[in-house]
């Protein structure tokens, strides 16, 4: 076991704005994914990160009146203390604006390309939507604008480098089909598969360098410095760039193929058409699994600024903590469909299922413990039940959480049932025996929360092992 390896991805973050709770959906998921296969005694190598080499990060950067890659710098940094709130367990954070970690690699994948007679150089006439980084055609507008994000698009009449996807259908396809590439859940690979049943057209895969564009911005296509790699195209190229393919090093060699790739369903045919033909064009081998998670909801609406319906982490995180933002991400919704989070909702679980729920429990049995056991009392660490070692297989967070709340529920009753308080003081061995009993249930409680509240998980566990008081855990909210 000790030499199996676990190399899972998120998608890289487009740095216009702060993140939201949907951001923070796919980085804890992913996350609670790694600390599992960490948990589990597997080398594990969890990357995240940002895609910088965009239109719209500049747009954004004007529009506060700030340098582009002053603005950038300013923003990553806040990603990176919002995945330290959610305590976000990350290997990498990969930059692509990075001249030593990301580029070099790009351009390697890029020449590996044009090997294969897989680019070449087109006049593009066109539309294209800077809210997507993406080519529309007329055919997606409503009203003469982008239905998504309700912009006109830019009319672009340019030279570009191409790149020949349409080559890579069939081979895509019987990827999928013989379960190389695998796509979770089945709705998204049937999704793609009708796609690749209509035939992929070859893409436009460099932009002309653009003169607002300060220098450090853009990855320049090999051998001719007017062009830049069009942003997708780097910034899919991350996956592997972040490994050191430049120079196929120890890191690569051990961690690549990527066990699974976390990404959102409105990225799919980045993810499932396009990268997959760029790895075979250049060789290199597929991910063996997508992960493709709906979009967060807020009263059954897309959260959106205009709807006004935005849920903010960090307001989250502040009133409620990072274990238990976790918690409801984890186990209140689903990883293959959409899911509604209101403050509400929010509130009521908490209450439920952490204060009344595993706070309550903690605290009952921490308390027979520390008033009737011995000190340092240490129970033998059990097995996972397999249906949650097999939920977590499947990508089933919240089915694993499931689980666990199951056992919460059951060690609930078991005190009820066994009554130690009373059989304390008529057989005190026997009531020693029943408290033990409940401790060990406990630990294996919180051994199981380790991927899903690390912190909480640690706590039940020094509160076991080396009697430490836990305090109160989850305070109830009114
Ligand atoms: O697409 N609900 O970046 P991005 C759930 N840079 N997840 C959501 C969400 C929502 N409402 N909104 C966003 C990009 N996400 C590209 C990716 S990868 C090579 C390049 C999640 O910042 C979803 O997983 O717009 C989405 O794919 C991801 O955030 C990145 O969104």
């Amino acid at each position: 076991m000790a030499d199996k390896k676990f190399y899972i991805t998120t998608p890289i973050f487009y740095p216009n704005a702060k993140l939201h709770l949907g951001h923070a959906y796919t980085t804890t998921l992913s996350d609670i994914l790694a600390r599992y296969h960490r948990l589990m005694g597997e080398k594990t190598y969890f990357l995240t990160g940002s895609d910088e080499n965009t239109q719209k990060m500049v747009e954004a950067a004007r529009k506060e009146g700030k340098e582009p890659l002053v603005f950038l710098d300013e923003i990553v940094s806040k990603f990176s203390s919002l995945f330290k709130e959610l305590d976000i367990s990350y290997d990498q954070f990969i930059r692509t604006t990075d001249q030593k970690a990301h580029w070099p690699g790009a351009q390697k994948l890029w020449g590996k390309l044009a090997d294969s007679g897989d680019i070449y150089k087109k006049g593009y006439e066109g539309l294209y939507c800077v809210g997507h980084e993406a080519f529309i055609t007329e055919k997606d507008l409503v009203d003469g604008k982008c239905p998504d994000h309700g912009t006109v698009p830019e009319f672009l009449k340019e030279e570009n480098y191409f790149f020949k996807l349409s080559k890579y259908t069939e081979p895509i396809k019987a990827k999928i089909l013989s379960g190389e590439l695998e796509i979770c859940p089945q709705s998204r690979r049937n999704e793609i598969l009708a796609l690749l049943e209509e035939g992929l057209e070859d893409v436009s895969f460099s932009r002309p360098r653009k003169a607002d564009w300060p220098q450090g911005l853009g990855v320049p296509v090999p051998g001719d410095n007017s062009q830049v790699m069009y942003v997708w195209c780097d910034a899919l190229a991350n996956y592997i760039t972040a490994l050191g393919y430049a120079n196929e090093g120890d890191l690569y060699k051990t961690f690549w193929p990527a066990n699974v790739q976390v990404l959102g369903k409105d990225i799919l045919r980045f993810h499932a058409a396009i990268w997959p033909a760029m790895l075979i064009s250049a060789g290199v081998p597929l991910p063996k699994a997508l992960l493709v998670h709906g979009f967060i909801t807020s009263g059954g609406k897309k959260m959106s600024k205009t709807l006004g319906n935005v849920i903010d982490p960090e307001e989250l995180l502040a009133e409620y903590g990072t274990d238990a933002v976790r918690y409801f991400l984890a186990r209140h919704i689903s990883p293959f469909e959409d899911g509604d989070i209101t403050r509400e909702a929010f509130k009521d679980a908490y209450n439920a299922d952490l204060a009344n729920g595993l706070g309550n429990l903690v605290a009952r049995i921490m308390k027979l413990a520390e008033d009737n056991l011995e000190r340092g009392a240490r129970p033998e660490p059990e097995e996972f039940p397999h249906e949650y070692t097999d939920a977590l297989k499947k990508f089933e967070v919240n089915k694993a959480a499931d689980v666990i709340w199951e056992r919460i529920k059951l060690l609930d009753q078991q005190i009820t049932d066994t009554a130690p308080f009373k059989v304390i003081k008529t057989n005190p061995e026997e009531g020693k025996e029943l408290i033990l009993a409940l401790t060990q249930e406990l630990y294996g409680i919180g051994r199981m929360l380790n991927p899903f509240m690390p912190t909480t998980s640690k706590i039940i566990k020094e509160a076991i092992v080396n009697n430490k008081k836990p305090g109160n855990l989850f305070v109830r909210k009114e």
